[in-house]
């Protein structure tokens, strides 16, 4: 009998780490789990996430105000270097959203953005023509303004730089020839 309680102890010790470890594995939760971001409309939610470590500082943002948010992650496989747009105004609260590149393990920032929606009544983030220098991930952090969390609906859109382009190289320079203002517009 004692046995047998064992047992039972022994299996329901083992399910709560399974839960517990399926709690910690939520798709987007993290990083490395990134939902994929496609062009056109993207959701999720952070109600159900937890605070990522390294939770990002304003750096420029002024109200990102980030702090121990719950955030969820998605990633944006660019296939060329090109311009990045993230409209956050569907959001159904005060996001606060940052965008990297590189790796996981080897993050660089690139973008933030606190309250830019033009037409949200939720100060949700907004952010046009962010430049993608190279074909690679693009990491798209949402948390919230002094830890708010709520659903998360983004339109994404992607202009790649080759579109006017010989080459992808040749967009990697800035350079200002009469009428190009920004590197879409490549000789
Ligand atoms: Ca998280
Ligand atoms: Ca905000």
């Amino acid at each position: 009998m004692q046995k047998l309680n064992k047992l039972a102890l022994a299996t329901a010790t083992v399910a709560a780490i399974v839960a517990a470890h399926a709690q910690a594995q939520v798709a987007g939760d993290e990083c490395t789990t990134a939902l994929s971001a496609v062009v056109g409309v993207n959701t999720s939610s952070t109600a159900t996430m937890t605070p990522s470590a390294n939770a990002p500082l304003d750096e420029g943002c002024t109200y990102l105000d980030w702090g121990a948010s719950k955030d969820v992650w998605f990633v944006f496989a660019a296939a060329n270097p090109g311009l990045l747009d993230l409209d956050f105004c569907a959001s159904g609260y005060d996001t606060s959203v940052v965008v990297y590149t590189g790796s996981c393990a080897a993050m660089t920032r690139i973008a933030c953005d606190d309250d830019s929606c033009p037409t949200g009544t939720d100060y949700q983030s907004y952010k046009l023509g962010i430049q993608v220098a190279s074909a690679g991930n693009v990491y798209i952090r949402v948390g919230g303004w002094n830890a708010a969390s709520g659903a998360v609906s983004f339109t994404l859109g992607y202009t790649e730089s080759t579109a006017n382009c010989a080459s992808a190289e040749s967009c990697a320079v800035v350079h200002a020839e009469p009428g190009c203002g920004d590197q879409l517009c490549c000789g």
